[in-house]
């Protein structure tokens, strides 16, 4: 699966177009298995709400590890700004894709039905010293929580993006002031 961006459509910050041209993935989103796609869509989601060009495929550490070596080995030739990886379980692809670039790398953790996601979250956070991975919330809130960062990654050199961001935060501001609450239940009903 590919995203880049479609037909008429603007970039929305600053990059040097000369080394990045209007369609190349900045910030590349992978997961184990297709299973994880309910999960890491929230990441896409953001990175599509935020105009940044990237792509999302599946890269399965144990089930075809030769091709995840050769993502991570061409990530930064490539352009990649980031890498954004989720995986449930056992979860070696954000550690082994970190082995294998010093692009950085976010990690999501998958929930599994076995352990909730407790296992990935363990398995992707624990990285020894000298190879990091930056490690996120389990699940959705996480994968969001990824795609964010990235973006504020490259906001540091884009000060539209920047902007964006800030009016992100703001708006969840003012959601968050308009919020009320419902009454208090009557006594024995709640
Ligand atoms: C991991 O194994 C994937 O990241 C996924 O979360 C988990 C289960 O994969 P499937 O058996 O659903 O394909 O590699």
């Amino acid at each position: 699966m590919c995203f880049g961006l479609g037909e008429g459509e603007t970039l929305k910050f600053d990059i040097d177009h000369e080394k990045h041209p209007m369609t190349q993935a900045l910030i590349g989103v992978v997961m184990g298995s297709s299973s994880d796609w309910d999960t890491m869509q929230h990441a896409v989601q953001i990175l599509q709400q935020f105009g940044i060009p990237h792509d999302a495929r599946v890269v399965s550490a144990h089930r075809m590890p030769d091709d995840m070596f050769a993502y991570a080995e061409s990530a930064a030739e490539r352009g990649l700004q980031a890498i954004i990886a989720g995986a449930g379980g056992a979860a070696h692809l954000p550690g082994m894709l970190a082995a294998k670039t010093v692009v950085p790398v976010l990690g999501v953790p998958v929930q599994t039905k076995a352990l909730s996601g407790v296992d990935s979250l363990h398995s992707i956070v624990q990285m020894p010293k000298g190879v990091p991975v930056a490690t996120f919330a389990i699940g959705p809130a996480g994968a969001a929580n990824a795609a964010l960062f990235a973006v504020a990654m490259l906001a540091n050199h884009d000060p539209a993006l920047r902007q964006k961001l800030a009016a992100f935060r703001a708006e969840q501001t003012e959601a968050a002031r308009a919020m009320t609450l419902p009454p208090v239940a009557p006594l024995g009903k709640a």
